[in-house]
């Protein structure tokens, strides 16, 4: 059975552009009720540690130094087949190639700065949500 949780962050882009209130609402308007939510700034050494599957990618420096350079918001979702389902409405890694009123479309601005973040898999999802919140900060 697909799983109900995703894990999500709004990257530093769109923080700084003031599109967390806006990319919340669409998230929840889609369906996904949060369970989990906060803002914190990853150091380089989380970025590397949660991107270290990317670590031998030719992206890999500038894709921590993106990461890093700005305060993010995280959240866990939760939602029947929850990981799928928002990797949808995200839409593709390039938001080039991203489907009409997705929020890559709406909010990305190139396929490193991509605004959102969405696990890729159940197991994943809880390796991310873990990572960034105790048991006690998710509901
Ligand atoms: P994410 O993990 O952030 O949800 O994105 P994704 O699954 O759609 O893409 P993934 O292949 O996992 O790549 C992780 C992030 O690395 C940056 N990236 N830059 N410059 C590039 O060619 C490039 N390719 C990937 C993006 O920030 C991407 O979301
Ligand atoms: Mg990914």
């Amino acid at each position: 059975m697909a799983g109900k949780r995703t894990f999500t962050m709004i990257k530093p882009d769109a923080v700084e552009a003031g599109n967390v209130g806006g990319i919340l609402e669409q998230i929840t308007a889609s369906g996904f009720r949060i369970v989990a939510l906060k803002m914190t700034q990853m150091t380089t050494a989380d970025a590397e540690e949660f991107y270290a599957v990317h670590n031998e990618r030719p992206f890999f420096g500038e894709l921590v130094e993106f990461m890093t350079r700005g305060p993010i918001v995280s959240a866990v979702l939760e939602k029947d087949n929850a990981v799928d389902d928002f990797r949808a409405l995200i839409g593709a890694t390039n938001p080039e190639d991203a489907a009409e009123g997705t929020i890559r479309k709406k909010y990305a601005k190139s396929v490193g700065e991509n605004a959102v973040h969405g696990s890729d898999s159940d197991e994943n999802a809880q390796i991310e949500a873990g990572f960034h919140f105790s048991g006690r900060e998710m509901f």
